[in-house]
């Protein structure tokens, strides 16, 4: 009998909601231990032990201590049981972590800090948002989605015909991105990526795993 893993984070991050919602869809219970790292005391100790870069989330399955998102979606794919979001042919596989790398490498800063964190969060704690940052992030923006437009082909997943931890690392970046209001235009001339994320938003496991208010 294996003991139920723990994600070490909070609901706001992109990040920790990749690694519950892979939890969820494979039907596996967990604990979320909450962990704010945006505390004005810094990360704290606790976390700064399994994750030295001071990054949600964390990871740990009956002792074995794991962190880095896609690491440890790939985990838990692997380690539980219910349907795989992995594909087993080797290119398909490969596209779901050329999605995944593009995905860390190129557009969760620029969809989720550079466009909704300036644009949306930041004004709710009273800052102005940084127009030129959000201007330059523009074209930034359009190019990721035209890659991953591209990967997708027709989808209807990222990744091809079945659920794939590709969606399931997107899907909370796009959470916050299509909050901004410069995500409409730039979504509309990929109307693909545009009714992949009308689906995925409405999936139960987005719902149990939507942020804190
Ligand atoms: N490469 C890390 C990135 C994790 C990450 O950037 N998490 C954000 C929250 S979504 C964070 O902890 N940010 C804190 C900070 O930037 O100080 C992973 O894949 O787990």
């Amino acid at each position: 009998m294996t003991s139920a893993p723990v994600v070490y984070g909070a609901s706001y991050s992109v990040y920790v909601r990749a690694v519950r919602l892979a939890l969820e869809e494979k039907g596996v219970p967990y604990r979320l231990e909450p962990i704010d790292v945006f505390a004005e005391t810094g990360p704290p100790a606790s976390l700064l032990e399994r994750q030295p870069f001071g990054r949600i989330p964390a990871f740990e399955h009956d002792g074995f201590r794991l962190y880095e998102a896609g690491a440890i979606e790939r985990y838990i794919d692997e380690a539980f049981s219910g349907p795989a979001l992995q594909p087993s042919a080797p290119s398909d596989r490969a596209r779901v972590n050329q999605l995944i790398s593009i995905l860390d490498s190129y557009a969760y800063r620029t969809l989720v800090w550079d466009i909704y964190v300036e644009r949306v969060s930041s004004p709710k704690k009273g800052r102005l948002p940084d127009e030129a940052r959000i201007q330059a992030a523009l074209p930034r923006a359009q190019l990721c989605l035209r890659a991953i437009g591209d990967v997708m082909d027709d989808g209807p997943y990222l990744a091809g015909a079945t659920l794939t931890l590709a969606d399931l690392h997107a899907a909370p970046m796009f959470a916050y991105f299509t909050l901004a209001p410069e995500a409409g235009p730039l979504l509309a001339d990929q109307p693909a990526i545009e009714a992949w994320w009308a689906r995925m938003a409405q999936r139960p496991t987005m719902h149990a795993t939507a942020p804190a208010a």
